[in-house]
């Protein structure tokens, strides 16, 4: 296998919005950002990824970009940003930005002139005089009438996320202009955002008819994406020496090799979501118990099919996502599941990516008013169960498990006012859980979550068979252990965690001989797994 810097390091997602605010608006920025790098130094995180920082009216938090070249002022401008590069590469982090190219801002110029039908403009967008019957990521119909242009446009998220029209070679020359630009200024790669929904087909514009996302097949992975991919990489992203992870929706192992098989020469790696349904049934708000199986299966699915083809990530956690510990945790064992969910994702092959809150286990907030709720999502998703006329208390407990806000409350630096983040009202609520979990508590304290996140990420340094060791299931059937081996022709390392909050007895043994090189407890008894215990054993 080829060897890469983006395989061996360990990638940690910052969420500007609640990372650190620097001067006291309440809104974290790049200042607060840079304020921080000797934090992400300790760590020891190799890659920073930056959620958008670009302008924006803000509907999406960013992720509706009215200029791809410019800096939203809430985070500071483009100097602020040439520094956050400079400064974090003279620790050598590589810095990663967010690229939203599946759709716009509808205040960005691109729109405004595709309005007024300007030029080549005119078709940077989906426009037709019927809307289709597509309905979209946040609840609701995906086509909107434009008053002045009388037309109906394409948005799979929020009416002010037009979707761009890939099919124009004009519009993808732009993209490929503003992608160098930053790449020009040392940007080292990019998450590339639901990238696998850029490709339509025009041609048969009705859907049909689903629960959810009616018209899908028009657009996830269609045939076209791969060639556009393929056209970016050769074009662009193959010139420097950057890479890109593609945030694929709705994808099997079998797309995610064709995404990122060296040979095809696309992306290098790709976010997928199969074992982000564990706890739900195919779509988030229809929620279900978690299992440990289901998210077993999916894991060690993608191990299987893409390992030595493609190559995977390994996340549980992201800015969309309610937090790991509540989903596939313990709260009662805070510490213990934490860190259990840790070794059982970064011991597998692929890239890590740490979200921030992650390493000190942050945790779900609770809102009772949904005004607390800042998040369009939420809000949008609340009216439509409405409509369908569930109860608001039902709602309510569905948010609280679900909503995007749980990812997102600002990060608890310490006990101090707003949990250090800022000295004035943060833009979204701190969870009161700061002063029990916190950077400057988790620091003093040799065995905390931190602490054991710093040992996964030194370990990846000393053992090469956990970045590019084979992968193989152990007693696959057990519901309640998750044990694997990685392995190459010299070494061995085998992952043993226990997913219940109960002792688990093995009937064998056979590590013996090999040497325990991580653990979540303080003591092991071979044959008796703790509450969420886990063991990783090197030979
Ligand atoms: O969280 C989700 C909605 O329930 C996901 O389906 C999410 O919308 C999907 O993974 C796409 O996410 C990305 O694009 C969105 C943006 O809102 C998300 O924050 C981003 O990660 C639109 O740009
Ligand atoms: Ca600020």
């Amino acid at each position: 296998m080829e060897k890469a810097w983006y395989k061996e390091g360990i990638v940690y997602q910052i969420y500007p919005r609640s990372f650190k605010d620097s001067n006291n608006d309440g809104i974290g920025d790049i200042k607060g950002i840079i304020e921080k790098i000797p934090y992400l130094k300790d760590l020891g995180v190799a890659i920073v990824w930056l959620s958008p920082v670009y302008k924006s009216p803000m509907e999406d938090n960013g992720y509706d970009i009215s200029d791809y070249q410019d800096i939203a002022p809430v985070f500071g401008d483009l100097s602020d940003m040439k520094k956050l590069i400079k400064e974090l590469h003279k620790v050598k982090i590589k810095l990663v930005m967010d690229l939203v190219i599946n759709h716009s801002s509808s205040e960005h110029d691109w729109f405004k002139k595709s309005v007024k039908r300007v030029g080549k403009y005119s078709d940077y967008y989906h426009w037709e005089d019927k809307p289709r019957n597509w309905t979209g990521f946040f609840g609701g119909k995906a086509w909107s009438y434009n008053e002045e242009r009388k037309q109906y446009y394409l948005h799979l998220f929020s009416k002010g996320q037009p979707d761009l029209n890939w099919d124009n070679p004009e519009l993808r020359s732009d993209i490929k202009k503003m992608i160098t630009y930053w790449l020009e200024l040392g940007v080292d790669g990019f998450r590339c955002d639901v990238i696998n929904l850029i490709a339509k087909n025009n041609l048969h514009p009705r859907g049909r008819k689903r629960l959810i996302l009616t018209g899908r097949e028009h657009y996830l992975s269609y045939p076209n994406l791969h060639k556009y991919l393929h056209e970016l990489n050769r074009d662009v992203f193959s010139k420097y020496d950057c890479f890109t992870v593609g945030e694929t929706v709705f994808v099997s192992p079998k797309d995610g090799v064709l995404l990122t098989s060296p040979k095809r020469k696309e992306l290098d790696m790709v976010f997928q979501f199969e074992h982000m349904d564990a706890d739900n049934y195919f779509v988030k708000w229809f929620i279900k118990k978690f299992k440990p199986m289901n998210l077993k299966k999916p894991l060690s699915n993608w191990q299987n099919n893409v390992n030595e083809k493609g190559w995977n990530t390994l996340f549980l956690e992201s800015h969309d996502q309610p937090r790991s510990i509540n989903r596939f945790g313990s709260l009662a064992f805070h510490d213990e599941s934490a860190k259990m969910l840790a070794t059982m994702l970064y011991f597998q092959q692929g890239t890590p990516f740490i979200y921030q809150g992650q390493e000190i286990g942050m945790t779900n907030i609770s809102f009772d008013n949904l005004e607390d709720y800042q998040d369009v999502e939420t809000h949008n998703i609340y009216k439509l169960m409405r409509k369908m006329l569930f109860s608001k208390k039902r709602i309510m407990k569905k948010i609280k498990y679900v909503s995007r806000d749980n990812g997102r409350t600002p990060m608890q630096w310490d006990d101090s006012k707003n949990a250090g983040f800022s000295d004035q009202k943060p833009w979204l609520k701190v969870n009161p859980n700061y002063k029990d979990i916190n950077v400057a508590k988790e620091h003093l304290d040799k065995d905390s979550i931190y602490n054991y996140y710093k040992k996964i990420i030194k370990l990846r340094k000393v053992y090469p068979v956990i970045v590019y060791g084979k992968y193989r299931d152990i007693d696959f059937n057990n519901k309640s252990l998750f044990i694997y081996r990685r392995y190459d022709k010299t070494n061995e390392l085998i992952v043993l965690c226990n997913f219940t909050d109960k002792d688990y007895t093995m009937d064998k043994f056979e590590y013996k001989n090999h040497k325990l090189i991580l653990s979540n407890y303080k003591e092991n008894d071979d044959f008796v797994l703790k509450p969420y215990e886990a063991r990783v054993y090197y030979k």
